[in-house]
């Protein structure tokens, strides 16, 4: 009994939780396909058996993603590779992130691989905990990118955002979610984006409503919260600051703000 109690208690610090990858989304930069025309796909990384691997062609900066469909602290990365061409991945870099473009100066350098061993897993602890959405396993040389299994433990961030799948004007969202002792959306950075971009994925409208209001007499955007509008991500063609507009996050893709009529009738979030 003591004995179980010191073990578990050994091994206790250890025992990050392990995400699970069902339901998330993986690429990759291209595909090696063998004799057999069999293609060897970003998915084999994570499909649970360390004998089936994905494999780029060779290319210069070949990657390997990751959507984790949440926003989660990461504690610890392992990989395992099978001995074979290729399998040494010396040199690779992960890169933890938020955002939807494949863009290393806003992503978060996790950690360079160095020392890495065939037929073993492979840990790679980074520089503490860093939160993001994405990872992406990089290699800055002219080789195929291989990975037979990744795992990825850390603990997931609970949203504060909650989507309303109601047709709404702008003005009778506000008064909905604060009729709920909440408020609509505000978003201040990337983490908060990525968390309200999470919710407009389940929509039913193509837009749904942020708790951002605009003066037309001043043209003044303004946060119902009274946050400053540190935080930007118009559309490149958002539309024009005409009077009676307020902002709307597309449901798709880069979960970009656009200026909608505020009479529109679009799903909205509140904030918790
Ligand atoms: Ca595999």
């Amino acid at each position: 009994m003591l004995w179980s109690l010191l073990f578990f208690s050994l091994i206790a610090p250890f025992n990050t939780e392990s995400i699970q990858l069902n339901g998330t989304e993986t690429s990759q930069s291209s595909i090696y396909e063998d004799d057999n025309t069999l293609k060897y796909t970003s998915d084999r990384a994570i499909d649970g058996d360390v004998k089936i691997c994905t494999n780029t062609k060779q290319q210069m900066n070949s990657w390997w993603r990751i959507d984790l469909m949440g926003v989660y602290r990461i504690s610890s990365i392992e990989i395992f590779n099978k001995a074979s061409v290729h399998s040494v991945i010396n040199g690779c870099e992960i890169y933890i992130g938020y955002s939807p473009e494949l863009n290393r100066t806003a992503d978060l350098k996790f950690e360079t691989i160095e020392n890495f061993a065939t037929d073993i897993w492979n840990t790679f602890k980074g520089n503490g905990n860093v939160s993001g959405r994405y990872i992406t396993v990089i290699y800055p040389k002219e080789e195929p990118l291989v990975l037979c299994e990744v795992k990825i433990n850390g603990t997931k961030e609970e949203s504060p955002f909650v989507l309303i799948q109601e047709n709404k004007t702008w003005e009778e969202a506000l008064s909905h979610c604060r009729a709920q002792n909440m408020d609509l959306a505000s978003i201040l950075d990337a983490n908060t984006q990525t968390l309200v971009g999470l919710e407009a994925m389940k929509a039913t409208t193509d837009f749904v409503w942020l708790g951002l209001g605009h003066i037309c007499i001043l043209d003044f955007w303004f946060w119902v919260n009274d946050h400053c509008l540190t935080f930007e991500y118009w559309a490149p063609e958002s539309g024009t600051d005409v009077c009676d507009v307020s902002a709307a996050m597309e449901k798709n893709w880069e979960h970009h703000w656009h200026k909608k009529n505020a009479d529109q009738q679009l799903n909205f979030i509140c904030a918790k």
